[in-house]
């Protein structure tokens, strides 16, 4: 039996996490903006999605929060001196950069990278781009810690290729594996992958919308070509207008797909059924696409309920089951929908719930918690065990959140220097618990 798997690293969510309302496009972010959040309860919640994805067979590993505040970039707007000194300079002149400073935005990792899996690539190795996350201040602080991250957990060359993030300019404008679905027969084989964009190049993002399109195409394009993908089996499409100023801010909003099937929205994407038909003559007999309409789904719930942000997962027997976010629950269409969709011919026989409602309130669903790894048996192995999810790694994180999370944060307590101290202390104890003081960067 052919063992290769695929891997949900998902992030870990940091104890600074807050509702700064930073997200243009982002319905939720800007909705929940200056509310209190619950850090506690957030990365319990996130560990408890983690546990529901290993129990139904998929592997499970964790990537550690990043340092907050981001010292480097407050320095960057002028601010010297000690922490505390600085921490009052800002919150007393800029407070809303100390929203920026403290975002716990890495924890949404289907931004931290686009992954090639070695099927794919010309030289047989996976190839990950960090993604630059242009678009957003508080996101372009991730790229330069994500991509130390990413090289110290996918070290060995002889299996991975971690290429520095694309150039930090408009027409490379990238959010990661958010706008990159592959399809395959199984996780092993060759697949199709497909590279969405939101604009054509330098148009500074707005491309005369409601809001802004995050992806640039020549960023897809300069991916695709750095990872040694065949152009027979790379499929480019545009997000429709439509979607963007609907708050689809990226494309796994709208669409997921897991080995054979592709389930998206009919409003997705710019011609869409010339997309569908070359992604179906590219991938050749077996490709099942689901399309959900307007009628049944509307944007606007599709959108609310993040239905399309659910995690379609293989299981052990090849059927595949949705891991939904629990706001589907709540919603008569989107049930309507997973309904059809478990009584259709398709491999989709079983949906279930999980709450991840402190990440949702930014705009992040159960889908963008996770960056899927393909790996085969040997390159698993050649990653550090200490960040795979087991029970007993469960149980100390579960301890390590309940000593060092607040129960609560609100935005004026970002500009009291104790929560600086708080999070080394928690980030460092975090370092300990994984026997890898430097995964933590
Ligand atoms: O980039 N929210 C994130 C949500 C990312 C969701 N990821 C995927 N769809 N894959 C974003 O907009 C909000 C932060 C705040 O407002 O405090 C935020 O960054």
């Amino acid at each position: 039996m052919n063992a290769t798997k695929e891997v949900n690293f998902d992030g870990l969510l940091g104890p600074t996490h807050h509702f700064g309302g930073l997200s243009a496009g982002n319905l939720a972010s800007l909705s929940h903006r200056h509310e209190s959040s619950s850090p506690r309860r957030a990365a319990l919640e996130g560990l408890d999605k983690m546990r529901r994805v290993a129990e139904l067979g998929v592997v499970q590993a964790i990537l550690p929060p990043q340092r907050r505040p981001h010292w480097d970039f407050l320095r960057e707007q002028g601010y010297v001196g000690e922490p505390a000194d600085v921490i009052a300079a800002v919150a007393q002149k800029q407070p809303q950069l100390l929203s920026v400073a403290y975002s716990a935005s890495a924890m949404w990792t289907a931004n931290a990278a686009t992954v090639s899996p070695s099927a794919d690539t010309a030289d047989g190795r996976v190839h990950l781009t960090p993604a630059n996350l242009r678009s957003m201040p508080h996101r372009k602080i991730e790229a330069a810690q994500t991509t130390r991250l990413l090289r110290e957990i996918f070290a060995d060359e002889r299996y991975f290729v971690v290429h520095d993030p694309l150039p930090d300019q408009a027409e490379f404008s990238d959010e990661g594996a958010a706008n990159h679905t592959r399809l395959c027969s199984r996780h092993e084989a060759p697949g199709i992958e497909l590279f969405v964009y939101g604009r054509e190049g330098d148009d500074g993002g707005e491309s005369g919308g409601r809001f802004p399109a995050r992806q640039a195409r020549p960023a897809s394009e300069r991916i695709a070509k750095q990872h040694q993908l065949s152009p027979d089996r790379t499929v480019l499409a545009r997000q429709s207008r439509q979607a963007i100023d609907a708050g689809v801010f990226h494309n796994d909003v709208i669409a997921v797909g897991n080995e054979s099937v592709h389930l998206v929205h009919e409003a997705a994407f710019v011609d869409q059924s010339d997309v569908l038909a070359e992604l179906e003559s590219k991938f050749g007999a077996g490709l099942t696409t689901l399309v959900v309409t307007e009628a049944e789904l509307p944007l606007e719930e599709a959108v609310r309920t993040y239905f399309f942000n659910s995690q379609l997962l293989t299981m052990p027997d090849g059927s595949m089951t949705l891991v939904c976010p629990a706001e589907c629950q709540r919603s008569y269409a989107a049930q309507q929908v997973i309904k059809r969709l478990i009584r259709a011919d398709n491999p989709i026989s079983w949906s279930e719930f999980v709450d991840v409602r402190q990440s949702m309130n930014n705009g992040g669903g159960p889908a963008c918690l996770r960056l899927r790894v393909v790996m085969t048996p040997a390159e698993l192995a050649a990653i550090p065990a200490a960040i795979l999810w087991t029970p007993e790694l469960h149980e100390r994180l579960t301890l390590w959140i309940e000593t060092h999370y607040r129960e609560s944060l609100s935005i004026v307590d970002l500009a009291k220097p104790q929560l600086a101290s708080e999070v080394e202390r928690a980030l460092d104890e975090l370092g300990r618990i994984l026997g890898k003081e430097r995964l933590i960067v």
